[in-house]
Protein backbone atom coordinates (compact mmCIF):
# COMPACT_ATOMS: atom_id res chain seq x y z
CA UNK A 1 0.00 0.00 0.00
CA UNK A 2 2.68 2.49 0.87
CA UNK A 3 4.60 1.19 -2.26
CA UNK A 4 2.06 1.99 -4.28
CA UNK A 5 1.35 5.64 -3.15
CA UNK A 6 4.31 6.56 -3.16
CA UNK A 7 5.02 5.44 -6.93
CA UNK A 8 1.37 7.33 -7.37
CA UNK A 9 3.49 10.59 -5.46
CA UNK A 10 6.56 9.74 -7.86
CA UNK A 11 4.68 9.64 -11.41
CA UNK A 12 2.08 13.31 -10.31
CA UNK A 13 6.00 14.30 -9.75
CA UNK A 14 7.53 13.28 -13.01
CA UNK A 15 4.25 14.31 -15.26
CA UNK A 16 4.28 17.71 -13.38
CA UNK A 17 7.91 18.80 -14.79
CA UNK A 18 7.27 21.11 -17.27
CA UNK A 19 8.68 20.40 -20.47
CA UNK A 20 10.78 23.89 -20.54
CA UNK A 21 12.25 22.68 -17.67
CA UNK A 22 14.64 21.36 -20.05
CA UNK A 23 17.92 23.04 -20.22
CA UNK A 24 18.13 24.90 -23.24
CA UNK A 25 20.19 28.62 -22.32
CA UNK A 26 23.30 28.75 -20.21
CA UNK A 27 21.73 30.71 -17.05
CA UNK A 28 23.80 33.59 -17.19
CA UNK A 29 24.37 35.50 -13.81
CA UNK A 30 23.51 38.67 -15.06
CA UNK A 31 25.18 40.38 -11.65
CA UNK A 32 28.40 39.55 -13.04
CA UNK A 33 28.15 42.42 -15.64
CA UNK A 34 25.99 44.67 -13.62
CA UNK A 35 28.49 46.65 -11.30
CA UNK A 36 25.63 49.28 -10.19
CA UNK A 37 23.32 46.26 -9.33
CA UNK A 38 20.69 47.78 -11.27
CA UNK A 39 19.28 44.25 -12.33
CA UNK A 40 20.33 45.51 -16.36
CA UNK A 41 22.89 46.33 -18.61
CA UNK A 42 24.03 49.09 -19.97
CA UNK A 43 25.98 49.81 -23.06
CA UNK A 44 28.60 51.71 -21.02
CA UNK A 45 28.60 48.39 -18.51
CA UNK A 46 29.16 45.98 -21.51
CA UNK A 47 31.42 47.96 -23.06
CA UNK A 48 33.68 48.01 -20.02
CA UNK A 49 33.17 43.96 -19.32
CA UNK A 50 34.27 43.44 -23.16
CA UNK A 51 37.48 45.83 -22.92
CA UNK A 52 38.28 43.58 -19.38
CA UNK A 53 37.63 40.45 -21.29
CA UNK A 54 39.74 41.84 -24.91
CA UNK A 55 42.49 42.46 -22.64
CA UNK A 56 42.34 39.06 -21.19
CA UNK A 57 41.99 37.23 -24.44
CA UNK A 58 45.27 39.62 -25.63
CA UNK A 59 47.80 38.00 -23.99
CA UNK A 60 50.53 38.79 -26.17
CA UNK A 61 49.32 42.31 -25.98
CA UNK A 62 49.51 43.38 -29.74
CA UNK A 63 46.03 45.19 -29.60
CA UNK A 64 44.50 43.11 -31.81
CA UNK A 65 42.77 39.80 -31.36
CA UNK A 66 42.96 36.69 -34.23
CA UNK A 67 40.75 33.88 -34.40
CA UNK A 68 42.44 31.58 -32.56
CA UNK A 69 42.31 34.16 -29.62
CA UNK A 70 39.19 34.71 -29.82
CA UNK A 71 38.21 31.25 -28.85
CA UNK A 72 34.58 30.41 -30.52
CA UNK A 73 33.09 33.65 -29.62
CA UNK A 74 32.43 35.25 -32.92
CA UNK A 75 31.61 32.82 -35.99
CA UNK A 76 34.09 33.50 -39.16
CA UNK A 77 31.03 35.39 -40.74
CA UNK A 78 30.70 37.64 -37.80
CA UNK A 79 34.41 37.67 -37.94
CA UNK A 80 34.76 39.17 -41.92
CA UNK A 81 31.79 41.27 -41.24
CA UNK A 82 33.10 42.73 -37.70
CA UNK A 83 36.59 43.58 -39.32
CA UNK A 84 35.99 46.10 -41.95
CA UNK A 85 39.68 46.96 -42.30
CA UNK A 86 40.01 42.89 -43.22
CA UNK A 87 43.39 42.68 -41.20
CA UNK A 88 41.62 39.03 -39.95
CA UNK A 89 41.77 40.45 -36.54
CA UNK A 90 39.52 43.02 -34.77
CA UNK A 91 41.48 45.56 -32.63
CA UNK A 92 39.73 46.73 -29.42
CA UNK A 93 37.62 49.57 -31.53
CA UNK A 94 36.44 46.83 -33.96
CA UNK A 95 35.71 44.47 -30.75
CA UNK A 96 33.32 47.28 -29.19
CA UNK A 97 31.63 47.57 -32.22
CA UNK A 98 30.82 44.25 -32.14
CA UNK A 99 29.58 44.75 -28.78
CA UNK A 100 27.32 47.40 -29.58
CA UNK A 101 26.24 45.72 -32.57
CA UNK A 102 25.18 42.65 -30.46
CA UNK A 103 23.60 45.09 -27.66
CA UNK A 104 21.06 47.08 -29.80
CA UNK A 105 19.98 43.46 -31.57
CA UNK A 106 19.69 41.86 -27.90
CA UNK A 107 17.47 44.89 -27.08
CA UNK A 108 14.71 44.81 -29.15
CA UNK A 109 12.31 47.04 -26.68
CA UNK A 110 14.85 49.77 -27.24
CA UNK A 111 15.26 50.62 -23.92
CA UNK A 112 19.06 51.22 -23.82
CA UNK A 113 19.37 48.21 -20.97
CA UNK A 114 19.54 44.23 -21.54
CA UNK A 115 17.45 42.84 -18.99
CA UNK A 116 17.85 39.57 -17.69
CA UNK A 117 15.02 37.76 -20.50
CA UNK A 118 16.82 39.99 -22.98
CA UNK A 119 20.26 38.06 -22.03
CA UNK A 120 18.88 35.09 -22.31
CA UNK A 121 18.15 35.56 -26.51
CA UNK A 122 20.76 35.10 -29.35
CA UNK A 123 21.82 38.62 -29.26
CA UNK A 124 22.27 38.43 -25.57
CA UNK A 125 24.07 34.92 -25.66
CA UNK A 126 26.51 36.47 -28.32
CA UNK A 127 27.18 39.53 -26.21
CA UNK A 128 28.01 37.53 -22.95
CA UNK A 129 30.21 35.56 -25.03
CA UNK A 130 32.08 39.33 -25.87
CA UNK A 131 32.14 40.30 -22.47
CA UNK A 132 33.97 37.12 -21.02
CA1 LIG B 1 23.50 48.10 -14.53
CA1 LIG C 1 40.83 44.49 -38.12
CA1 LIG D 1 15.89 46.37 -23.06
Amino acid sequence: MAFRLSSAVLLAALVAVPAYAAPTTTKVDIAAFDPDKDGTIDLKEAQTAASAAFDKLDPDKDGTLDAKELQGRLTEADLKKLDPDNDGTLDKKEYLAAVEMYFKAADPDNDGTIDARELTGPAGQALVQLMR
